[in-house]
């Protein structure tokens, strides 16, 4: 019957003559009615911003047929379903990306420019969604329209945080945070579904209480108790009808002082459970590959999981009577260890609502749960400390307890008897309660029937190195699935010049099957296509140098190289090294000032977690060298450094296309993946980096030759950091050129208060300040970098092969799909079956 519910596939002419034809008349008159009905205006009098909200409804008017066609034909055939769960989705702006996905971009953009509007202009008018951080926030976005497009039942479960990631203010140089209030204007796309309301309960304490047939019930009292409100945002598939939902949880209070729910009269408790609900889903927290141990972080989790977990089974239970059945029908995948509790909030629904016994209820679970890891940075890890966890989450500690004893038992018996190990270091090792913490990752991997990394690399060292133990005790939960990115945004949307190109070459099936870009490879070496790249590469520069212009003032030169390391702020991911190398060329400039040089824009873009105070230093070290660099007139412009404020999903777009060189620098083996780096060869930019993450399997299809890679290999720092051996003091001695830059950190070249940088010098030769003095080697890989970017000098020089390796890159990303990702899931861990429909206008 699994079989009957999927409609078969029809040939692709068929496709083409069951796809509607965007109306554009009526799109249209739909804009100038949605502006007079929603603002009394007509269309000269509104504004940009009410035109976006006009234009967006009246898009939202065609998503929302297929959205029911599509809802509808799920609750018919039944499929399996994941449950995407994640504490972020990075998915910058919607209007854009629903046009986009409609096919409807061109003639949307065609009725515009009829009512004498810019397309462009009315997109900026969205603020970005930025319920996220970065890299695995942007996955989980490219996931979804990744899920849609290949029709695949999804949904996306998250927050509905009141102000997303901050805006980024660069003033004097240095970053400030300003509230990114992106509801303001209201969400056009959204829905509020409070018939799907769900009472989520934190603290008091639990009762047990036995029942006639000797049986106990554990019931939790005293607890402060929040309504979760569902939002439901439309995820459009491209091209085929589908709509997906990303349900996001907005919090409310119960109604009113419940003052009969406590201890009769506790007007304090009373007053508590109302400011929960008012703060728990206020703010995103701004970390990104850092756990910050907050008490409002773990509220969070528990709320958005324990509303999504119990819609899931509520869901199911719909439609099917044996709750055994369960993961049948429905899989959790967990972006990373923040939805964790959806385990025990899983086994507590089973134990106390459906009054399954342990075992039935942990065979449930462990087929449901799935778990990705996006790092293997130590500070990253989840570790909460028992007496929070059990103070707020009373019976999700019972549960976690008892999991945890199991598990204990499981290591014991293993290992009892085994020659040559040490079952108490096993179990300090590998326990999930232990030194009074929760350890979020062990409890994932014990219940998880997977665990993945992103990308082949980092997946090695998974095994190998941080979850070794849990290798060698459940090797075939262990699988490797590359992250990869939705060509629909980043190619088609954002570089349409580009984009309109390869369609003109290769046809445009690359939309929804990347690996037809290869297509182009035949074009690389031909001159006429070569001169045709280039131009287009040349505009999208024009592009970014009006954006840098209009933001930062700055004039920047569309022939020089564009070399840009966007992402977030690290100290891994070593903007530092960049810089450095920055202030290193401009010294050899000053030293030499006829020396030959290919004039270099370096472009910077980078939030850095408000926290972070290297990171935030860095920031202020690369502005202050693009004031003292782009002033100086003696280096004729050779060099400018740009910064660029408030890096975000929709500037990125501009900024992708406008690459010459793509910086991906990580210390090796520290980079789980990385996603930028796929975007910047998806837009023919060639990778500079380190064999990390997916640079790794991005050489692997370009070729060598078509990359310059440097640097220390993850072996190499593994074995550094495992055995000691490493003295960047002993560079910093015998290398002037370094001693040079990193003097000029605290010699006054930079800053007048020379202390003011002294935190970022101790970082790189001050054992005092961290366990060892340069943690992420850049001084060490500094002089192969600085190599490398002489090769990157020296290639440019020539245009031809320049152009051919670009070409090449574009050529070789078809691997780096989401698609190919997403159907990797599928085929590995969810199982789940295409759903195709009817499309009917
Ligand atoms: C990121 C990793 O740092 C990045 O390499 C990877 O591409 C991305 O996840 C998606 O898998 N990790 C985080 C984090 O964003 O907070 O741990």
């Amino acid at each position: 019957c699994e079989e009957d519910a999927v409609n078969t596939e029809s040939t692709p002419a068929e496709k083409a003559e069951e796809k509607p034809v965007f109306d554009k008349e009526l799109f249209k008159r739909s804009i100038l009615y949605n502006v007079m009905n929603m603002y009394r205006k007509n269309l000269e009098e509104a504004t940009p911003q009410q035109i976006f909200q006009a234009a967006s409804y009246s898009i939202k008017d065609r998503v929302i047929g297929n959205w029911m066609n599509t809802q509808k034909a799920y609750e018919k055939e039944d499929p399996k379903m994941v449950y995407y769960m994640s504490m972020e989705f990075l998915m910058g702006r919607a209007l854009g990306n629903n046009m986009i996905n409609l096919e409807a971009y061109q003639g949307a953009k065609e009725v515009l420019e009829e009512l004498g509007l810019d397309i462009n202009v009315i997109e900026d008018q969205e603020p970005d969604a930025a319920l996220g951080n970065g890299g695995l926030g942007r996955l989980a976005a490219c996931f979804l329209d990744s899920l849609a497009t290949l029709g695949y039942p999804a949904y996306g479960c998250g927050i509905r945080y009141r102000y997303g990631m901050f805006k980024q203010e660069i003033r004097d140089g240095f970053q400030v945070e300003v509230p990114d209030n992106w509801l303001a204007e209201g969400n056009p796309f959204e829905l509020r579904r409070p018939e799907y309301a769900k009472v989520v309960k934190f603290g008091g304490h639990v009762s047990v209480r036995c029942d006639e047939n000797g049986r106990n019930h554990f019931v939790q009292e005293g607890y402060q108790a929040v309504r979760a409100i569902p939002y439901d945002l439309p995820i459009v598939g491209y091209g085929n009808g589908i709509v997906n939902t990303l349900r996001i949880w907005d919090a409310e209070s119960m109604g009113g002082f419940q003052l009969d729910s406590f201890d009769k009269g506790d007007y304090s408790k009373a007053v508590e459970q109302e400011n929960l609900a008012r703060n728990l889903v206020d703010v995103l927290y701004p970390n990104d590959n850092h756990y910050a141990g907050k008490e409002l972080r773990l509220k969070q989790q528990y709320f958005f999981i324990s509303a999504s977990v119990q819609e899931a089974v509520e869901k199911y239970m719909r439609k099917h009577d044996d709750i055994h059945r369960f993961p049948e029908k429905v899989t959790f995948q967990l972006n990373d260890t923040h939805p964790t509790v959806a385990i025990p909030e899983l086994m507590r629904i089973l134990l106390d609502e459906y009054n399954l016994g342990w075992d039935e209820a942990w065979d449930i679970t462990t087929r449901t749960c799935a778990y990705t890891n996006h790092t293997i940075m130590a500070e990253a890890l989840e570790k909460w400390p028992i007496d929070l966890f059990s103070r707020l989450l009373p019976r999700i500690y019972q549960i976690v307890e008892e999991i945890n004893r199991r598990f204990v038992q499981q290591i014991e018996e293993k290992y009892a008897h085994v020659y040559n190990v040490n079952v108490q270091e096993k179990i300090r090792k590998m326990a999930i309660l232990y030194d009074g913490q929760v350890k979020m990752a062990h409890m994932a991997i014990v219940a998880g029937y997977s665990v993945n990394g992103v990308a082949r690399l980092h997946t090695e060292i998974l095994k190998s190195e941080e979850l070794r133990d849990f290798y060698e005790m459940f090797p075939e939960r262990f699988n490797n699935k590359t992250n990869g990115i939705t060509q629909r945004r980043f190619l088609l949307h954002g570089n349409p010049l580009l984009a309109q190109w390869v369609t003109e070459k290769v046809g445009d099936s690359w939309i929804t099957d990347l690996p037809q870009i290869s297509g182009l490879k035949k074009l690389a070496d031909d001159a006429e296509a070569q001169k045709e790249f280039m131009e287009i590469k040349y505009q999208n520069k024009l592009r970014l140098a009006k954006y840098i212009k209009e933001h930062n003032d700055i004039e920047v030169d569309p022939n020089s190289i564009f070399d840009v390391q966007v992402k977030r702020l690290h100290e891994y991911k070593r903007q530092l090294m960049n810089i450095l190398h920055v202030m290193h060329l401009y010294n050899e400039l000053k030293a030499h000032p006829d020396m030959e040089f290919f004039p270099r824009t370096f472009i910077f873009g980078a939030k850095a977690a408000a926290g972070y105070r290297n990171a935030k230093l860095t920031i202020k070290l690369i502005n202050t060298v693009a004031d003292v660099v782009n002033n100086d007139a003696s280096i004729k412009g050779k060099i400018k450094v740009v910064f660029i404020e408030n890096y975000n999903v929709s500037n990125a777009e501009i900024i992708f296309a406008a690459a010459d060189v793509s910086e991906q620098i990580s210390t090796a083996s520290k980079e789980a993946s990385g996603t930028g780096n796929m975007k910047f060869m998806l837009n023919g930019a060639i990778t500079l980096g380190t064999l990390d993450g997916a640079n790794v399997e991005i050489v692997e299809e370009v070729g060598r030759e078509n990359a310059f890679i440097f640097g220390l290999s993850s072996n190499e720092v593994i074995h550094f950091e495992n055995n000691g051996g490493y003295d960047p003091m002993q560079i910093f001695n015998t290398d002037a050129d370094i001693r040079k830059v990193v003097n000029q950190l605290i010699d006054g070249t930079y800053s007048a208060d020379k202390e003011l940088f002294r935190p970022l010098y101790n970082s790189l030769l001050n054992t005092l300040s961290t366990n060892r003095a340069d943690t992420y080697f850049i001084l060490k890989d500094f002089k192969s970098y600085a190599e490398a970017q002489k090769k990157v000098e020296a290639a440019y020089r020539d245009r031809s092969g320049w152009a051919k390796s670009a070409i090449l890159n574009v050529a070789c990303s078809g691997k780096f799909t989401s698609d190919r990702t997403i159907q990797q899931y599928v085929d590995e861990i969810w199982h789940l079956d295409k759903v195709t429909l009817q499309q009917n206008g």
